[in-house]
């Protein structure tokens, strides 16, 4: 595996090497909120590497990790503009500029990882992307986003009751901002960036994410107590400015294309693996996992789902990505 890995990079380097000497090479620039390793990071470097194979070196990508070119809001409108070329963001924040992508950002709507990557790789993922080209970008792979759940520096969440007049950082999308007013707590939308100051100053209790993002950005030392409610799987969306798109031959295009498919199948991969080891990381340090009823927390979605589902459009929409199996 890693001769394999070790000899792609060779090509890689070879190609890109003959290509600049040609004077021919485009640099795409990457954004990702995460640090380097972490699953959507590595997906990205591995869909670089198979276009500048495929390319012959005429197009080599950038992962600029870490929040480098700024928090998922502001990489949002560089990537819509053309400032930045890819960008690898939460479903979430598009909420508001592509109204069908509340729909898969919707709490317990995905019953299991497994049939988020089904419904997200299938037709249903293909109708979600078509919402996005008019703002600017075209989808090139849908990630795993993993299953959220809240955690707080306070106290144990062992049912619904335990969240109630407590403060929670969510991304910023009203689909969110709902969610969590609906379950009794108050809702505060901030960068992901600002959350663990925010925790650490008791500006806030808490936020929720997945394990990868918990330990990754190190909210586990601030927050100890993660509740194992799962009440969304938001999809990770990897997508490409326009304005670099159209520039790409149609030939081009199925290459890239072709690579994001490629890329999503390896982001799951590394997805899994890393759900685990992240988990073992954050118990090891202490975290206290609690494992509360889910059906109050379901229940309590109604009047969530009454306001974002509320054509009959919509209706059947959630009832098509329901009966994915
Ligand atoms: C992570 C996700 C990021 C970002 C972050 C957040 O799970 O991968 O894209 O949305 O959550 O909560 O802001």
């Amino acid at each position: 595996m890693l001769h394999i890995s070790k000899l792609g990079a060779s090509i890689a380097l070879a190609t890109s090497l003959l290509a600049t000497a040609a004077g021919a090479q485009t640099v795409l620039r990457s954004s990702d909120t995460h640090p380097d390793g972490y699953p959507t990071v590595e997906a990205v470097k591995y869909f670089g590497q198979l276009v500048e194979e495929r390319t012959q070196g005429r197009y080599k990508v950038e992962v600029y990790f870490g929040a480098q070119l700024g928090q998922e809001a502001d990489t949002i409108e560089q990537v819509r503009s053309g400032v930045i070329d890819l960008n690898r963001v939460s479903m979430a924040p598009w909420n508001s500029l592509v109204p069908l992508t509340k729909i898969p950002s919707l709490p317990y709507l995905f019953t299991s990882p497994d049939h988020a990557r089904k419904v997200m790789a299938g037709e249903i993922g293909d109708e979600v992307a078509a919402g996005f080209p008019e703002h600017g970008v075209v989808v090139i792979a849908f990630y795993d986003g993993g299953a959220r759940s809240f955690y707080n520096s306070k106290k144990p969440i062992n049912g619904l009751a335990d969240l109630a007049g407590q403060k929670y950082r969510v991304i910023q999308s009203d689909v969110f901002v709902d969610m969590v007013a609906a379950l009794g707590a108050t809702a505060t939308p901030m960068p992901y960036g600002e959350v663990y100051s925010a925790i650490e100053t008791g500006v806030i209790d808490g936020a929720e994410n997945n394990f990868p993002s918990y330990e990754s950005a190190k909210h586990f030392e601030v927050a100890k107590h993660y509740a194992l409610d799962e009440h969304t799987i938001v999809p990770e969306v990897f997508v490409m400015s326009k304005v670099a798109w159209d520039k790409l031959t149609p030939e081009d295009q199925a290459i890239f294309k072709a690579a994001g498919k490629e890329s999503m199948e390896k982001q799951w991969e590394l997805w899994d693996a890393r759900v685990a080891a992240s988990r073992k990381i954050v118990e090891d340090a202490g975290s206290l996992i609690t494992t509360p009823e889910k059906q109050p927390f379901i229940d309590a979605m109604k009047p969530v789902y009454e306001k974002y589902v509320n054509t009959p459009e919509l209706k059947d929409f959630v009832a098509r990505i329901q009966a994915v199996k």
